[in-house]
């Protein structure tokens, strides 16, 4: 679909005190305000208009909006965040997306879905299995996409240590044509697409932005740039250190349509 319009929310002051694996150091709250504010001049640029949440200090991850709700071409549906810290995120995004999406859904317990799991694909919807989003939460959120035409298949990343999310790995990048970190290039349930492969050492690149014409990459990836760049992708790339160590990627900091 053609975006127009996107959710952000900026990192609040607490931001450091979220979840982490990454051990790459605290972030820099500055820096992030900065680079968050460069993501969303990109988002802009590309001719998206922004809704802008205000950070809550009581939500330092909540800066990654896309773990909360899932919007498609043809409807919304709120999450339920795997991560228990997390679950208070929803409602700020929920009163966002009511002016646009009356008849939102929503994950039911014990389901629980992390946005960060679900990789659009035009009418095809890959949804990770991961220890965020439980198979309950998959199952409902794959009925209410199949009830809207969509077509699903769920790919369980639970024994790939290196992906926090499905998108922490697989991107769409238009047609039938998916980038791939290595976990996950070679997986059967990408049977039947043409998988362009992160290059060695370049895993973070995998969280790639496709956005109508543009492709956001984060910076700092030059062979993964380099591919793109020759297979004709505009670029458009964005400092994210901030939010890498965080466990963050350029997908998580906006929720789309
Ligand atoms: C978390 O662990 O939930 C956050 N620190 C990072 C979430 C990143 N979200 C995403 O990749 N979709």
């Amino acid at each position: 679909m053609r975006f127009t319009r996107a959710i952000v929310c900026p990192p609040a002051q607490t931001f450091a005190e979220g979840i982490t694996s990454s051990g790459l150091g605290p972030p820099d709250v500055a820096l992030a305000l900065a680079q968050h504010e460069g993501y969303c001049r990109a988002l802009e640029r590309q001719g998206l208009s922004l809704i802008r949440l205000a950070p809550d200090p009581c939500y330092p991850d909540g800066t990654f909006v896309e773990d909360t709700a899932i919007v498609t071409s043809r409807g919304a549906i709120l999450t339920r965040p795997g991560a228990p810290s997390r679950s208070g995120e929803v409602p700020a995004v929920r009163s966002a997306l009511e002016a646009w999406f009356p008849e939102l859904g929503a994950i039911a317990a014990p389901g629980t879905v992390d946005g960060g799991d679900l990789c659009e694909a035009g009418d095809f919807f890959f949804i990770g299995i991961s220890h965020r989003t439980n198979p309950e939460g998959a199952a409902q959120l794959s009925e209410w996409l199949v009830q809207r035409g969509f077509q699903t298949l769920t790919i369980d990343i639970r024994r790939l240590p290196g992906l926090l999310h499905l998108k922490t790995g697989l991107s769409w990048l238009g047609d039938r044509r998916l980038l791939a970190s290595a976990d996950l290039d070679r997986h059967p349930a990408l049977e039947g697409w043409e998988v362009i492969p992160v290059p060695a050492g370049e895993d973070y690149a995998a969280n790639c932005v496709r956005i109508n014409e543009a492709v956001l990459i984060p910076d700092g990836f030059p062979i993964t740039s380099a591919l793109l760049g020759e297979l004709g992708y505009p670029l458009v790339p964005l400092h994210v250190s901030e939010f890498r160590k965080m466990d963050g990627g350029l997908s998580c900091l906006s929720l789309r349509w």
